[in-house]
């Protein structure tokens, strides 16, 4: 009930322009369908690279390809709704990203994804511009400085963004997707990260990004996501909000490890920590009038028997997120997998969530 409730008072926010209603953007309606979908009380469920390869197989000739096959679908005979795809490399001009995915490939698959009726979520790990590593590189805490107003790495970094710019924009006009630039940045892991730059300098890359794409390029049909690493304490998720002009959606990552321990015991604390953190992130989108996601989320290897029925689902039910997305299914790392592929020992499981009244998949 109270997740209903929220999403009422969302809707109308939403919707409340006047009485004169002016022709809804594709943003708006993207906006509209996600708020719609959480109103429901229905969770959409998105896979990470889908389209592109599995657990076994890759696509190979891309401009042929029909792009059919999914291990989700495979599993569950449904493609998943969100389909989450990586910038990683297109600063650079590459011809594929960092995971080796044919920028012509990904544009032809967005396009199919959206054309089915799904929804298609963008992540961007960028290499470092002022070492020339990778987005992992976290040998200096100059480099956010280095890309801002006066920074050495400025005017480099803006071709970045322009790059970036260029790809979303040539999906066409009336193409809305979601852009979650600069994640989990509470954590120190990328060089945009909690001990790498401060608040303030990160608020300003956020916020050049935006203005960037909105203001310089006029790419309006973006739903901008905000989605540090958690578990984190509310006070750590706003210490870099970007502020509720450029972001539309709260998301958070949220990853459950093992280590050393035992199976059992890493699902209790990985429900535990999702539980902590939505019920947070649910009062701040109440509070910014936000949609909200489990923006990453996923067990590598899925070890778990009935993770998918017997963790995650019960984790997230109660809260009115429109969506969360498990991480890809590498097919050149044999244990790198975070949905279930056709053959691997639990996927009923997988099959019995895709067929959960409130999660959503594309049928
Ligand atoms: C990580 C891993 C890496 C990958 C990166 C970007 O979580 O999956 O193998 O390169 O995401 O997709």
């Amino acid at each position: 009930m109270k997740k209903v409730l929220i999403f009422a008072a969302l809707a109308l926010t939403a919707c409340s322009t006047g009485n004169k209603k002016p022709m809804e953007t594709p943003k708006d309606q993207l906006a509209h369908r996600l708020f719609s979908v959480a109103e429901a009380g229905q969770i959409a469920y998105g896979h990470q690279d889908d389209l592109f390869y599995g657990h076994t197989w890759c696509v190979q000739d891309w401009e042929n390809d029909p792009l059919e096959r999914s291990d989700v679908k495979e599993v569950t005979g449904k493609y998943p709704m969100i389909m989450g795809c990586d910038l990683g490399g297109i600063e650079l001009g590459d011809s594929c990203n960092l995971d080796g995915v044919p920028f012509g490939l990904m544009k032809k698959a967005v396009l199919k994804h959206i054309e089915r009726g799904g929804i298609v979520t963008f992540s961007w790990h960028p290499r470092n511009p002022l070492t020339g590593g990778d987005a992992w590189d976290i040998s200096s805490n100059e480099v956010v400085k280095s890309v801002l107003p006066g920074g050495e790495k400025k005017a480099e970094f803006m071709l970045w963004l322009q790059r970036a710019a260029d790809f979303i924009e040539s999906l066409g006009p009336d193409v809305a997707v979601i852009f979650r630039p600069w994640h989990e940045n509470i954590a120190s892991w990328f060089w945009w990260g909690g001990k790498l730059c401060t608040d303030q300098e990160y608020k300003d890359l956020f916020r050049a990004t935006w203005l960037y794409f909105t203001k310089e390029r006029g790419i309006t049909n973006i739903l901008w996501c905000y989605s540090p690493n958690g578990p984190i304490s509310p006070e750590e998720y706003m210490s870099r909000y970007p502020g509720d002009e450029f972001v539309d959606i709260l998301g958070t990552d949220i990853y459950e490890y093992v280590g050393d321990g035992f199976v059992p015991e890493a699902d209790v604390r990985f429900s535990e920590e999702v539980k902590d953190m939505l019920r947070s992130l649910s009062a701040m989108s109440l509070e910014h009038q936000k949609l909200m996601c489990l923006s990453e989320t996923g067990f590598e290897g899925i070890p778990s028997p009935a993770w998918w029925t017997g963790v995650l689902e019960p984790a997230i039910r109660e809260f009115p997120i429109c969506y969360v997305l498990t991480w890809r299914n590498a097919h050149d790392k044999p244990g790198h997998f975070y949905a279930a592929w056709k053959g691997f020992e639990n996927e009923a499981d997988m099959k019995a969530f895709s067929d959960k009244e409130n999660i959503l998949f594309l049928d």
